[in-house]
């Protein structure tokens, strides 16, 4: 066919010549060369070019490399060359992406039957001509990898052992991922120090590392943390959550995971004067030590019990709100460090056995006028606040109306903890003497004691502690305490001891189940050591 058409193609007309060379019989070169006149040459080509727009827009219409490329074969100088190569590249490029999701011997003859000339043709050849090695790489197991570099040995050993160890390097890994462990992380690092996992793996130990850390803290000591400081752990991925139930158990847990900060105690001014006709009873301590949480849990006890009742006084709202945080039944909430302008005046009646009723004024006081005592006994600066509640304060104590009973709050275990630059005992040692100068403790000082708190720290048998609290005292605190014996000495008070005290069972720093035995000691001593009401004193009074 194609022979009689260049024999004959002078006689053609040429409409006819150019739909030879569309059905790609003929190309217009072979007419050329078979002696046909230029100029019908190029009216051949004129039908060609009036045909090319429509001729591309089914080329494109279809879409597929074949039909690119036969608008490509038709008009090798069409009107749409361009449009049509980047298109060809495109499928191409994307027939190349798919081969390569399944590389084998069918994807790949496929790809060369539509694109022998194409960008990857090469590599598709050489590829089949490597059929094996492709087949072992696609299965991708070790076994394979093995098999194929001893049947086909030195054409591509090192890419095997490379595809070998990285699989090796990635089966560890998995492993040391399952078992989770400082150890198991260990262990892949000294298998691959250079390991895909490598950094990783040794992120992980030093988050294990710390994690251990936080963990035996805490076991050690419920109270290593905090309970918000403990919530930010998990947050922050330093623990988890069964980590905290594994040392606090269920229920404690769950306290921990619900805390919220508590809201603030109300602090009113205090009031110029106590009132008369009430012991006084004073709670000094340096910041932190129990002072207020040893109050609440003492109010809260009496109310238990039936024995308490509030009396109008500036600071019975703060009375019954820190009362109510100690409660029997669930976990109780610490309030939030007492400012130090915040002197609060309890008033409450307890009866007594017999049903009498004795009057005290609880006086909460901030462990901040510890430093404001320190400050002034040394001649430093002392802001206007403090300045002012430490004047309402002495006030206060030399007001000779009412009796008085000091205690003296000291924290088990904290004497050597630093406080601005001092130690605790530093300030213990400083306010006593204070108050020995001041002549604060007369005949009207009814009992002075050292209320040791915290005592649950005490790695001792409950019913050990009052010994232990007495050692603490005389032995880490001595130059205090003697002072203390010394003043009361001097001053004709008679009753001076040492208690144990626990709020209970603290755990996470600001949560605790109470626990109200030690409060019965404490509640003792004020009953005994205050005057019951209609007493032959009072009918003198009157
Ligand atoms: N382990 C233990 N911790 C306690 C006990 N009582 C109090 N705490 C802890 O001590 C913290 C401070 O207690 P507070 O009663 O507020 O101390 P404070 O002496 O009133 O302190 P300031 O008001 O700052 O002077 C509490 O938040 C608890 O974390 C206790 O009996 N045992
Ligand atoms: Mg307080």
């Amino acid at each position: 066919m194609k022979e009689k058409i260049l024999k004959a193609c002078r006689s053609i007309p040429t409409a006819n010549l150019a739909n030879y060379v569309k059905k790609q019989i003929v190309t217009l070169q072979e007419l050329s060369s078979a002696g046909l006149d230029p100029t019908r040459v190029e009216e051949v080509r004129n039908h060609l070019r009036s045909d090319d727009h429509s001729q591309w827009d089914t080329a494109a219409q279809i879409g597929s490399a074949k039909a690119l490329q036969t608008y490509l074969f038709l008009y090798p100088d069409g009107l749409h060359r361009d449009e049509a190569l980047a298109a060809l590249a495109a499928a191409d490029e994307q027939e190349w992406n798919e081969v390569e999701q399944d590389l084998g011997a069918a994807s790949l003859e496929n790809y060369l039957a539509v694109f022998s000339n194409g960008a990857h043709a090469d590599e598709a050849r050489e590829l089949l001509a490597d059929l094996p090695w492709l087949e072992a790489k696609r299965s991708g197991t070790i076994r394979d990898m093995e098999t194929y570099m001893q049947e086909h040995p030195g054409i591509h050993d090192d890419e095997a052992r490379n595809v070998i160890n990285g699989l090796l390097d990635d089966h560890d890994w998995v492993n040391a991922c399952r078992m989770s462990s400082t150890e198991a992380y260990r262990h892949y690092v000294e298998q691959h120090p250079d390991g895909r996992h490598a950094s990783e793996a040794q992120e992980r130990i030093q988050a294990a590392a710390g994690r251990d850390a936080y963990v035996d803290a805490l076991s050690m000591d419920p109270n290593a943390y905090s309970a918000t400081q403990i919530q930010t752990a998990v947050d922050n991925n330093v623990i988890t959550w069964d980590n905290v139930l594994g040392i606090f158990g269920d229920r404690r847990t769950e306290a921990i995971q619900s805390f919220r900060a508590p809201s603030e105690l109300p602090y009113g001014n205090p009031p110029q004067m106590l009132q008369p006709n009430s012991t006084e009873v004073y709670f000094w301590g340096t910041p932190s030590s129990g002072k207020t949480c040893a109050l609440g849990s003492i109010i809260s006890s009496a109310q238990s019990s039936g024995i308490f009742e509030p009396l109008p006084c500036r600071g019975y709202d703060y009375m019954i709100r820190l009362s109510n945080i100690f409660r029997a039944n669930g976990f109780c909430v610490f309030p939030t460090s007492t400012d130090v302008s915040s002197i609060q005046e309890m008033m409450l009646c307890l009866s007594d056995a017999k049903g009498k009723k004795h009057r005290v004024t609880l006086v909460d006081l901030a462990g901040e006028l510890f430093r404001a005592v320190y400050n002034k006994q040394n001649g430093l600066f002392l802001d206007e606040e403090s300045e002012r509640t430490l004047a309402t304060a002495m006030s206060y104590l030399k007001d000779r109306r009412n009796n008085k009973i000091h205690f003296f709050v000291v924290e088990y275990g904290a004497h050597e903890r630093e406080w601005d630059g001092l130690r605790m005992v530093n300030y213990l040692d400083n306010m006593v003497g204070y108050l020995k100068s001041e002549r604060i403790f007369r005949s009207s000082t009814v009992g002075v004691y050292v209320l040791v708190t915290k005592c649950d720290r005490m790695n001792v048998p409950f019913e050990s502690r009052p010994e232990c609290a007495f050692r603490y005292v005389s032995e880490e605190m001595p130059s205090f305490w003697n002072t203390l014996q010394d003043t009361c000495n001097r001053s004709g008070v008679r009753d001076l001891g040492v208690l144990s005290y626990s709020v209970g069972d603290v755990f996470a720093q600001q949560l605790c189940h109470f626990n109200g035995s030690d409060t019965e000691k404490v509640i003792r001593r004020l009953l005994a050591k205050t005057k019951a009401e209609g007493s032959w004193l009072d009918w003198l009074r009157a």
